[in-house]
């Protein structure tokens, strides 16, 4: 039997029948948010294939969403919860074995004991009674929760409920930290929201892209082919500016091959360019602006011949650059990583939004700035207040009206008003013995956050680490339990990608083994901490508790989201949704320049450590490859770890194409095999993180941005040696 798109859209009550279907729902991967059919047969998903008419997939999906049901069917699924065997009696845990190849990555637990496998009721018992014991015994500021970017809005609001209602602390945040936080901080000062502010279907009118530090064709995919189609179809100029020759530098109009971290330099000098030659905005800046004045004056300093020197920017290219971006009118920013992963995360951020506003182009269609969210469901996880510091829709913990709401509605008294820790700081406070229950959904922090070997000594000396995930990740090994959550295609929910739009999911099939979903999980341990307000018959009454108390998703209603979703802010059951943000005022009401000086790395090549190195992603491979490497023709194209290496460095040190080498930072090395290729400058580096065998994060460094807080994963010093 095929469903039409129309009748598999209302949430999904009833068990599917055994025979064949297709439901619509939404890619799990990136924050594209295709719109994807999942077909199943018998009970199993046999197949993906892309929405004809989906606003933002129009009938393509990439690589990965093609392949999207294949890891659903993984054997390696974990199926019923898994207690670690001395756990049992609730005893300290043994730290005593050595650190297992402690240098080189590999994802082994050295805490001891065996998993053993056991019934819901137990695991479920021993979490909740753990994590109230902890809360007694040591505050509720000794636990700590990861909420994860790829479950769903329902269930990340669930997770936060769970630690500000039931256990009192604000100590929640998910990879969004690793991420765009440097986003949610600088367009939040700059313009008064931390989204993209223009929609993806915008892309295709724009007259120009700067593209930077974005590897759009890589990691965002349908994206990247708007980025080419307008370029191609319709004459759009783009810049590109990265230190990687990436594959839209065959598409550019203008390349600037700028070195690592020095991004605050030449957008000040694009803006020293424009004020100097009179190509601002005038009415717009007036009009709309504060601390014009401000930011002339510190732009001064950043004539292009200064700027090249920092920068390694020819100065007549960037005059090019200034005058082409200033000089058209609809002109959009693109960023990504490149520019949030730095110790100047922030500083990076709000030089763009300058730049924009010094030039007017936002607040129009087509124009604007737009970080492209990375995970399926980060914005959304961000927007339903997975964070330390907000409530859902950005409201401040730390506002007593706001706090009193939640109160109200959740029947709960002395909600926690302080500010939580971070991602990057909840490691560190383990370390230090201050977080003693650590509680980790849909994360896999060992391979993913920067210097794992600093991670892994956290990891071995929490005492209670729960981990709710698919699969027996590099960090389950560490839980003392483990919890089998139900995958994307096992449940109703919505994920909201990265133009803002809030998009269903819906179950296809029933969950693996005893698996369940995420919001059960956590709705089952708010109850048995003895807390009445997790009662849900399903995920849609969740989503009407998050409009009662989100403005910005006011008028969202799973029926309201048939059948693509709807853009936020939406406030009310009337509203349209919102394509572009800041339209005739800036959500702040003036747009502020916050200008900000150029400041180097962290951490620099120097004569020990000579090369700059840097990390990030694959077109064909996801994160810390749990659901990707289990998918045959991705692993197939990339079977394992690589460093890219340009072929000049490479003769000099003698080395050839595949040969394994050494590479070093000051915390860590691995073995690695090289790839020669001119797409990353003399004397740098850039290696994928998917690879346990070879963690680029064991060599990364942890220093971040003092704001923001997040990793400076986008450059550390590193030296190679031959085996
Ligand atoms: N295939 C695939 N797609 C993904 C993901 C994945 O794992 N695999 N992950 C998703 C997630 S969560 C995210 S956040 C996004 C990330 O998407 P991107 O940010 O596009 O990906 P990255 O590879 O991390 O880095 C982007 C670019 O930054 C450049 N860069 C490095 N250093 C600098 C610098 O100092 N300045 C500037 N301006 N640029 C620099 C790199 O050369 C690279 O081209 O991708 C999402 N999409
Ligand atoms: N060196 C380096 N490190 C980086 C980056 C970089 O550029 N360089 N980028 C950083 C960025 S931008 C990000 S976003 C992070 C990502 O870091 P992580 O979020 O830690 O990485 P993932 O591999 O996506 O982990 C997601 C986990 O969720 C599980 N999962 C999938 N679906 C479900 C579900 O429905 N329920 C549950 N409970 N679990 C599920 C997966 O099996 C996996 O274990 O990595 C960061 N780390
Ligand atoms: S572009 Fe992103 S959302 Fe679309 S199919 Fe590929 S991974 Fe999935
Ligand atoms: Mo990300």
């Amino acid at each position: 039997m095929l469903l039409s798109p129309k009748s598999s859209i209302r949430p999904n009550l009833a068990k599917p029948r055994l025979t064949k279907m297709r439901v619509l729902t939404t890619c799990i991967y990136c924050g594209c948010g295709c719109g994807l059919w999942l077909e199943a047969e018998n009970g199993k998903i046999v197949g993906s294939y892309p929405s004809q008419n989906h606003p933002v997939s129009k009938g393509g999906l990439c690589i990965k969403g093609w392949n999207a049901y294949e890891f659903i069917n993984s054997p390696d699924r974990l199926t019923v919860p898994l207690i670690k065997l001395y756990r049992n009696s609730l005893s300290p845990s043994p730290h005593s074995s050595p650190l297992r190849g402690e240098e080189v990555g590999g994802g082994v637990s050295s805490r001891g004991g065996n998993f053993e496998e056991s019934g819901w009721n137990e695991a479920l018992s021993l979490v909740s009674k753990k994590l109230l014991q902890f809360k007694e015994q040591y505050g509720p500021d000794s636990l700590a929760f990861l909420s994860s970017a790829k479950a769903t809005n329902e269930e990340n609001f669930l997770m936060m409920k769970l630690a500000r209602a039931v256990f009192k602390t604000n100590n929640i945040d998910h990879c969004a930290r690793l991420c765009h936080a440097s986003t949610v901080v600088g367009l939040a000062a700059t313009f008064g929201s931390g989204a993209m502010t223009n929609s993806i279907n915008e892309f295709e009118k724009a007259d120009l892209f700067l593209v930077t530090g974005s590897d759009t064709t890589e990691q965002h995919p349908l994206i990247g082919s708007r980025i080419i189609n307008a370029v191609l179809d319709k004459g759009a100029k783009l810049i590109v500016v990265d230190p990687r020759r990436i594959e839209l530098t065959k598409y550019a109009t203008i390349f600037m091959q700028q070195n690592n971290g020095t991004d605050v330099a030449w957008i000040n000098g694009m803006m020293n360019v424009i004020i100097k030659e009179k190509l601002h905005h005038q009415k717009y800046v007036e009009e709309r602006t504060e601390n014009f004045a401000g930011l002339k004056e510190l732009v001064k300093d950043y004539p292009p011949e200064k700027v090249e020197k920092i920068t390694k920017i020819p100065a007549n290219l960037l005059i090019q650059a200034a005058r082409l971006y200033a000089q058209t009118k609809k002109a959009m920013i693109v960023y990504s990583m490149g520019i949030t992963q730095h110790t100047t995360g922030t500083d990076n951020v709000k030089s763009l939004a300058n730049l924009a506003m010094l030039t007017g182009h936002v607040g129009l269609p087509s124009t604007g700035v737009n970080p492209l969210r990375g995970q399926n469901n980060v914005q959304g996880a961000c927007d339903v207040g997975a964070l330390p510091d907000l409530f859902s829709g950005y409201q401040k913990i730390t506002d007593k009206a706001v706090r009193d709401k939640f109160e109200r509605a959740w029947k709960v008294e002395n909600l926690p008003a302080d500010p939580g820790l971070t991602v990057t700081e909840i490691f560190k406070k383990v370390k230090e013995g201050k977080i003693k229950g650590l509680y980790i959904m849909g994360e896999n922090p060992l391979l993913s956050d920067p210097d794992s070997n600093q991670v892994r000594k956290a990891l071995e000396k929490v005492k209670f680490l729960v981990i709710q995930d698919i699969f027996m990740s590099e960090t389950a090994e560490y839980a003392d339990v483990v919890l089998p959550a139900a995958s994307f295609a096992e449940k109703d929910g919505t994920f909201t990608n990265t133009e803002r739009r809030i998009e269903r999911i819906r179950k296809a099939i029933e969950p693996k083994g005893k698996s369940k979903p995420d919001w059960q999980i956590l709705a089952e341990i708010g109850k048995r901490c003895g807390y009445r307000e997790m009662d849900y018959r399903h995920p849609s009454q969740i989503m009407d508790e998050i409009a009662a108390l989100t403005p910005i998703y006011g008028g969202i209603s799973y029926e309201r989201l048939e059948p693509f979703g709807l853009q936020w802010p939406c406030p009310t059951k009337e509203h349209p949704g919102t394509p572009y943000l800041h339209k005739n005022e800036f959500t702040k009401g003036k747009g502020s320049f916050i200008p900000s000086h150029y400041v180097a790395p962290d951490e620099s090549p120097d004569r020990e450590y000579n090369f700059a190195l840097s990390t990030g992603r694959v077109y064909w491979h996801w994160h810390t490859g749990t659901m990707s490497r289990r998918t045959s023709l991705l692993a197939r194209e990339v079977p394992s770890a690589y460093v890219e290496m340009h072929p000049a460095d490479a003769e000099k040190l003698k080395i050839k194409e595949g040969e394994k080498i050494r590479v070093s930072s000051r915390r860590g090395r691995i073995e690695i095999a090289v790839k020669l290729t001119k797409k990353v400058k003399e004397g740098s580096l850039f290696i994928p993180f998917h690879f346990r065998e070879a963690a680029a994060n064991v060599l990364t460094n942890p220093a971040i941005d003092p704001v923001a807080k997040i990793p400076e994963y986008k450059i550390c010093a590193v030296k190679i040696e031959k085996i």
